[in-house]
C-alpha cells in the first residue's frame, strides 16, 4: 500500500486531496497545528478513529517552523508521496507578516526538502506553487512566463519554488511544482474573495445580514474547482519524470463578475448590498491571472470540468444552507 504524507491537511486543498488518495487507496497521513479548539473541520467526513482496525488515515501533529519535528515525522512515516500544501497562504495578510510568511511558505518548503535529503527518503515531492509567483508579468501565464511578484506570500512562493527545482537538479529528487492558479470550493477560508461573496449572499439571503464589504472589484481571476485540481497534484506525481506544471482553466472573470454571478444565483441585486472599503485593498495588487494549462493537458491528461460560473452556484447553494441553519429556517 502506498504512503502519503500531506502538510496543510486541514486546508481546502489538503481535505479534498486526503479523499482522493484514500480513495485511491493509499494511507494517507497528515501533518496539524496544535491549536487550543479543533481544526479538523474539513476532515470530519475521512476522520477515523485510530483505535479501529483497518485504519488508513493518521494525523500528526507538527508545525513547518520546527525542523527536527519534521525530520523525526518523515523517518517514522516513510511516505512514498510527499504533498507540501502548508503554507500561510492569505496574500493581504502577508503584507501584515511578511517575516513569519516567509518564514513559513518560504523557509518551510526548505525544511521539508531538506528533512528528505537528510534521512535519505525515497519519496517523490509536490510543492504547491501559486500563480501568485507571476504577479505583475501580463496573461497569459504558463511555465515559461517569468515570475514577477507582488506580495510578501508571491515572493515567498518563489524561494520555495526554485527550492524545489535546486533539490531536484542538485540531488536528483523526484520533486515537482504545481503552479495552481485560484482554485475555490464551499471548503474555501472565509476570507478569500469568493467564499467571502457566497458566504455574505447566504446570510444576506437567510436575513442575517445586509451588506457586504469588498476591496478592488477590478482584479481578473482564473477561478478554478479545489476538488478537480488537487487531481493534477496527485497525476504530476504519477509522471515518469519530475516537471513543474500550470494547472488553470484559461478562463477570466472580475472579482465583480463573480459577485454578479453570486447574488444573481439567489435572485439578489448585488449592487444594493456591496460596499467598498478600502481596508481590503493591498498595497501592490496582481491585476489579472489567466493561466495557460495545455502542458497539464498533453502530458498528464489533465483538463478543468467546472468553470467560475458554476463554481459560484455550487458555492453559493452550499452557503446558503449554512446561513439557514444557523438562522434557524431549515426544513
Ligand atoms: P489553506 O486552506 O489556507 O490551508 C493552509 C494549510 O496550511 C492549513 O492546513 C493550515 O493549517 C496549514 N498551515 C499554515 N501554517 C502552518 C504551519 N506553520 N505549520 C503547519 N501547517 C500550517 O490553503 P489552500 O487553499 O488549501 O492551499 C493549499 C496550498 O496551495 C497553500 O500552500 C497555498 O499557498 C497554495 N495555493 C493555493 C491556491 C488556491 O487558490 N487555493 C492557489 C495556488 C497555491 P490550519 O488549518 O491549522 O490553519
Ligand atoms: O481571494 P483572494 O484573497 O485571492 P488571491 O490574492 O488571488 O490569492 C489566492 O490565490 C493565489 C493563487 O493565485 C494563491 F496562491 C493564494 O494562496 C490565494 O489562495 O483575492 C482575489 C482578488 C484580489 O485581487 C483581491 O484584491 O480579490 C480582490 N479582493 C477584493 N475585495 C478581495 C477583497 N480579496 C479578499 N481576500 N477580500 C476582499 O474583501
Amino acid at each position: 500500500m502506498k504512503k502519503a504524507l500531506i502538510t496543510g491537511v486541514t486546508g481546502q486543498d489538503g481535505s479534498y486531496l486526503a479523499e482522493l488518495l484514500l480513495e485511491k487507496g493509499y494511507e494517507v497521513h497528515g501533518l496539524i497545528r496544535r491549536a487550543s479548539t479543533f481544526n479538523t473541520g474539513r476532515l470530519e467526513q475521512i476522520y477515523q478513529d485510530p483505535h479501529l482496525e483497518g485504519v488508513r488515515f493518521f494525523l500528526h501533529y507538527g508545525d513547518l517552523t520546527d525542523g527536527s519535528r519534521l525530520v523525526t515525522l518523515l523517518q517514522k512515516i516513510q511516505p512514498d508521496e510527499v504533498y507540501h500544501l502548508a503554507a500561510q497562504s492569505h496574500v493581504r495578510v502577508s503584507f501584515d507578516e511578511p517575516e513569519f510568511t516567509g518564514d513559513t511558505t518560504g523557509t518551510g518548503t526548505t525544511r521539508i526538502l531538506e528533512a528528505i535529503r537528510m534521512i535519505g527518503l525515497d519519496c517523490r515531492f509536490y510543492q504547491a506553487s501559486s500563480s501568485e509567483m507571476f504577479g505583475a508579468t501580463p496573461p497569459p501565464q504558463d511555465e515559461n512566463t517569468p515570475f514577477w511578484p507582488r506580495s510578501p506570500y508571491g515572493a515567498a512562493k518563489v524561494y520555495g519554488y526554485w527550492m524545489t527545482r535546486n533539490y531536484r537538479e542538485a540531488y536528483g529528487m523526484f520533486a515537482v511544482n504545481g503552479i495552481l492558479f485560484n482554485h475555490e470550493s464551499p471548503r474555501r477560508g472565509e476570507t478569500f474573495v469568493t467564499r467571502k461573496i457566497t458566504r455574505a449572499v447566504g446570510r444576506i439571503k437567510a436575513g442575517l445580514d445586509t451588506e457586504l464589504y469588498l476591496g478592488n472589484l477590478d482584479a481578473v481571476r482564473d477561478w478554478g474547482y479545489a476538488k478537480e485540481y488537487v487531481e493534477a497534484m496527485w497525476l504530476m506525481l504519477q509522471a515518469d519524470e519530475p516537471s513543474d506544471f500550470v494547472v488553470a482553466t484559461g478562463t477570466a472573470y472580475t472579482v465583480r463578475d463573480f459577485v454578479g454571478f453570486a447574488f444573481e444565483h439567489a435572485g439578489l441585486d448585488w449592487e444594493k448590498y456591496v460596499r467598498f472599503d478600502e481596508r481590503y485593498l493591498r498595497p501592490s495588487e496582481v491585476d489579472a491571472l489567466i493561466g495557460d494549462a495545455a502542458k497539464a493537458a498533453h502530458e498528464l491528461g489533465w483538463k478543468p470540468r467546472t468553470l467560475t460560473p458554476d463554481i459560484a452556484k455550487i458555492m453559493v447553494d452550499a452557503d446558503l444552507e449554512i446561513a439557514l441553519g444557523a438562522a434557524g429556517r431549515l426544513d
